[in-house]
C-alpha cells in the first residue's frame, strides 16, 4: 500500500511540475524567448547579427544602369519581380554627405526628383510625399537612399517634398493633402506613398507599390525594437491609391504640432470600410534619424479631444476642405510650399 502512494505522489507531482512549465511558457514573454531559441536553428531568416552580414550596399551594380540610345517608346514592360531586388542592405548617416553627392549617384534622376527604368517600361507609377520643414539634414539621407531603393525596384517614381512656410505650428497631415493634390495635377499616379523625412528603409523587398487596402509600411522601426507599438499603428511611412485616399477624406487638416493625426488616419481608414495591409516584420524594417522635438511643432495637447471626435469629423474635415497657397518650386527636387 505504501508503495501504492508513493507512486501516486510522483505522479502527481510530475503532473504539477508539467502544469507549472506550461503556465510559464504560455505566458508572453518567455513565448518570445522560446521563439528566440527556435529561430537560432533557422538560418538565413531573421536575427540581427546574421541581417548585419548579409547587408550589401544600396548602391551595388546601379551604376551600371544607363539609358540605352533612342527608341524610348518600344520599351518591354519590366519583368514582375525585379531582378535588382537585393534584400537587405546598409544605413549609415556619414557627416560629410551633401545633395550633391546625391546627385552624382543617381544620374538618371531628372528635373523634380522623376526616374524611370532605363531598359524597360514600369508597371508601376509610384509618388513620394514627403512633409518637411527645417530638415534639411534629414532629407540627405532619406533621398541619399530612397532614390537607389526605389530605382532597385523599377518603379516609375516622383519624389515630392512638400514644405511648410512660415513660421507657424507645424502640420503633418496637412502637408499630405497637398502633396496629394500637387502631385496627382502633376501625373496620374497609381501610388502615393506618405512617408516621414526621418525614416530609412532598411529592405528593398518593402516594394512602394500600393495593395487592395491602404498600406502601413512602416511596421518594424528601430525606434520601437522593430515591432509594431499598437495594433492600429499608422504613422511613419503608409501608401494609399487615389481611390483609397479619396474614399477617406484624405487627411485631417487641424493637427497642429506632433502627435494624434496618425491615429486619425488609421480610424479613417477604418471608418471608410477598408483595412489596414502591412508588409511582414521582417522586410518593413526602418531605421529613424533621432532628433530632439523641433521648434514650431510642440506635442498637441488637442490631439486626444480631437481624436474621440473622429468618427464625426472625417467626412467634413479632408481632401474637401484643404486650403493652401502654393509655390512650386523645381530643382533640386520638386518643392512646394503650401499651408
Ligand atoms: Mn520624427
Amino acid at each position: 500500500m505504501p508503495n501504492l502512494q508513493s507512486k501516486w505522489r510522483y505522479l502527481v507531482m510530475i503532473l504539477g511540475v508539467q502544469l507549472v512549465v506550461m503556465a510559464l511558457l504560455s505566458r508572453d514573454g518567455y513565448q518570445k524567448r522560446v521563439n528566440y531559441f527556435f529561430r537560432i536553428f533557422r538560418r538565413g531568416d531573421a536575427g540581427g547579427s546574421v541581417r548585419n552580414q548579409t547587408a550589401r550596399d544600396v548602391y551595388a551594380n546601379l551604376s551600371l544602369l544607363s539609358r540605352g540610345p533612342g527608341n524610348e517608346e518600344n520599351l518591354p514592360y519590366c519583368p514582375k519581380k525585379s531582378p535588382l531586388i537585393n534584400g537587405p542592405f546598409h544605413v549609415t548617416f556619414p557627416s560629410g554627405l551633401t545633395l550633391a553627392e546625391v546627385e552624382r549617384r543617381n544620374p538618371l534622376v531628372v528635373r523634380g526628383g522623376r526616374y524611370r527604368p532605363p531598359n524597360c517600361e514600369s508597371r508601376h507609377r509610384t509618388a513620394i510625399i514627403i512633409p518637411h520643414r527645417n530638415r534639411e539634414h534629414h532629407l540627405k539621407f532619406l533621398l541619399y537612399y530612397l532614390h537607389p531603393f526605389l530605382q532597385r525596384q523599377q518603379l516609375n517614381y516622383g519624389i515630392y517634398i512638400i514644405h511648410q512656410g512660415g513660421n507657424y505650428t507645424f502640420n503633418r497631415a496637412k502637408l499630405m493633402n497637398v502633396g496629394f493634390r500637387e502631385a496627382m495635377r502633376e501625373e496620374d499616379w497609381d501610388c502615393l506613398f506618405f512617408h516621414d523625412v526621418d525614416l530609412i528603409p532598411e529592405d528593398d523587398r518593402n516594394i512602394y507599390t500600393c495593395d487592395a487596402h491602404p498600406k502601413h509600411a512602416a511596421i518594424a522601426m528601430d525606434k520601437f525594437g522593430y515591432k509594431l507599438p499598437y495594433k492600429m499603428y499608422f504613422g511613419g511611412v503608409s501608401a494609399l491609391s487615389p481611390q483609397q485616399y479619396l474614399r477617406m477624406n484624405g487627411f485631417p487638416n487641424n493637427y497642429w504640432g506632433w502627435g494624434g493625426e496618425d491615429d486619425d488616419i488609421g480610424m479613417r481608414v477604418s471608418l471608410s470600410g477598408m483595412l489596414i495591409s502591412r508588409p511582414s516584420l521582417s522586410i518593413g524594417r526602418y531605421k529613424m534619424i533621432k532628433h530632439k522635438l523641433d521648434d514650431g511643432n510642440e506635442v498637441n495637447p488637442k490631439r486626444f479631444n480631437m481624436l474621440a471626435k473622429t468618427r464625426h469629423s472625417w467626412k467634413n474635415d479632408g481632401m474637401n476642405t484643404v486650403e493652401y497657397e502654393p509655390k512650386i518650386m523645381r530643382p533640386p527636387v520638386a518643392e512646394c510650399r503650401g499651408v
